[in-house]
């Protein structure tokens, strides 16, 4: 057992919030970076007076703890082998698919194992030497599924909760996993273990219960040493009230105009904004909508779609054919059906400032979300938390854990086109009081459920956990 450090709070996980940056002058320095679960996190560390342990990309290492912006950062360093066979392959080429309904072909490979493996358990070491005695250490995500179990071996006395952001897949695909074991009792070395949707948590528990053997009693898990391990769903949310004081601001209103004008005024945008990744449904998305403009259901002449897709995984081979294949796409439409000074698709491959998104949901007509998967799409939260007017619409895949929550968006299915065409153009026509109806409650949802709400909900069940059930429970069976 290692000694305590003296951090209260810790949160673990595989990015920091913040990226390298150089200034003009060549010194090098940080600025935070987007992404759902540092948009998620960073409040909740600031009112915890939290440390957090991350890697901040790149292959630098020689990095010190240090403050930014008032967070205590504890940069972890990964070796250019490490980021190839645990980052993008494991993380990103094994897991990412597999947990994504594998919408992409899972790769198994030992080597990429072996990394994931060595990777987890330098993050557990790190953590327990921050963590004070009896700290609370809250680890995030797929990257770290074996790290509760690292850890709890080396500091039984912390309270440990883990969240995943992606969906938890059925066991039908998991059991794919060669090391489908190992990751399941890496996962139970936690209190707590959070899923975005009740499905998953269903299912995790379902595959202990078959593939490790424990005893299980609706949300709770338990194990032979006595100890208890409640999984159960925290839908994560935004900061709700922030992103509509931004779209209030001035500044934003102005460039939300300006956009429009640039746009030509059309009568309707069309938006999407999304990591450039294969599991959003960008293809069948700007397909739909391509077939609308060739019907004469809609006019490049008042319709336009703005795409934002945000580099992302960029040395994955699967990204970089998704990638090309967006962009002759676009090319397609445009070519096809644009006219002089009037793209029918306005394509951004890049990353933007937060008030540049906020202008954009302010400036956009009907947002469209697609995924063929989806932990939960923090985009349509945000869409929603920016319309302070009631107005504008929202286009949701089923297959979102968001859907769950935005009932009244125009919920589709996005392997059917058709259906995703009918549902475009709906949205598009709708009459103002339909989607003042639908936009005033979806805004109760998320204004209510927040990225506050989540934060403390989870970290209360963490601390109400009973670490001991007293029963008497026979000894695991192996499946
Ligand atoms: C994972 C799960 C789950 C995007 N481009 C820019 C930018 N963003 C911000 C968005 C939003 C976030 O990134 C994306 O979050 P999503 O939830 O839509 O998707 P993932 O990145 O796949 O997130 C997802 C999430 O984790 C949280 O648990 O909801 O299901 O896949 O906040 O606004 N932000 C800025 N510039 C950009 O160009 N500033």
């Amino acid at each position: 057992m290692s000694s305590p450090g003296s951090a209260d709070l810790v949160i673990v996980a595989n990015r920091l919030p913040v990226d390298r940056v150089t200034d003009d002058d060549g010194t090098p320095g940080w600025r935070t970076s987007p992404g759902g679960l540092v948009t998620a996190l960073e409040p909740v560390l600031r009112a915890n007076d939290g440390t957090w342990i991350g890697w901040p990309g790149g292959e630098e290492q020689d990095l010190e703890p240090f403050e930014f912006d008032g967070l205590d950062l504890v940069p972890m360093t990964m070796s250019a082998e490490e980021i190839e066979n645990f980052y993008e392959g494991f993380s990103n080429a094994t897991l990412w698919p597999l947990y994504h309904d594998v919408v992409a072909k899972p790769e198994f490979h030992r080597e990429w194992w072996d990394s994931y493996v060595a990777v987890n358990r330098r993050f557990a070491a790190k953590a327990a030497e921050v963590a004070s005695e009896g700290a609370t250490v809250w680890v995030h995500d797929y990257q770290l599924q074996l790290v509760p179990q690292m850890l709890r071996d080396q500091r039984p006395d912390l309270r440990i909760g883990f969240y995943l952001h992606i969906p938890f897949p059925p066991a039908e695909l998991f059991q794919q996993l060669p090391w489908r074991r190992q990751i399941l009792e890496g996962l139970l070395g936690a209190d707590l273990v959070g899923f975005q949707l009740t499905g998953g948590s269903q299912n995790f528990v379902r595959l202990v219960r078959q593939r490790v053997g424990h005893k299980t009693h609706r949300d709770l898990i338990y194990l032979p040493d006595g100890r208890t391990v409640r999984a159960k769903a925290f839908p994560i949310s935004i900061d709700a009230a922030g992103f509509e004081e931004l779209a209030r601001s001035e500044s934003v209103g102005t460039r939300a105009g300006e956009i429009r004008e640039a746009l030509g005024n059309p009568r309707t945008v069309f938006l999407g904004i999304d990591r450039l990744d294969y599991t959003k449904g960008i293809i069948a998305r700007l397909r739909a909508f391509g077939e609308l403009i060739e019907d004469g259901h809609l006019d490049v002449e008042d319709a336009v779609f703005v795409q934002v897709a945000t580099p992302s995984r960029e040395r994955v081979e699967q990204y970089r054919i998704l990638r090309d294949e967006i962009d002759r796409l676009v090319g397609h439409i445009n070519g096809d059906l644009g006219k002089i000074g009037r793209p029918a698709v306005s394509y951004l491959h890049a990353s933007h400032p937060r008030e540049d998104m906020a202008a954009l949901y302010r400036a956009a007509d009907v947002m469209v979300v697609t995924p063929y998967r989806d932990g939960m799409n923090l985009v349509a939260k945000e869409y929603v938390a920016c319309r302070f007017d009631n107005d504008g619409a929202l286009v949701l895949s089923e297959f979102a854990g968001a859907a769950d929550e935005l009932r009244q968006a125009w919920l589709i299915n996005p392997y059917d086109i058709n259906g995703m065409k009918s549902a475009l153009l709906e949205a598009s026509r709708a009459q103002s009081r339909d989607l003042t109806r639908r936009m005033r409650a979806m805004r109760r949802t998320v204004i209510q459920h927040d990225v506050a709400a989540w934060a403390d909900s989870f970290l209360e069940d963490l601390a109400a956990v009973r670490p001991s059930h007293g029963k008497a429970v026979r000894p695991a069976k192996r499946a």
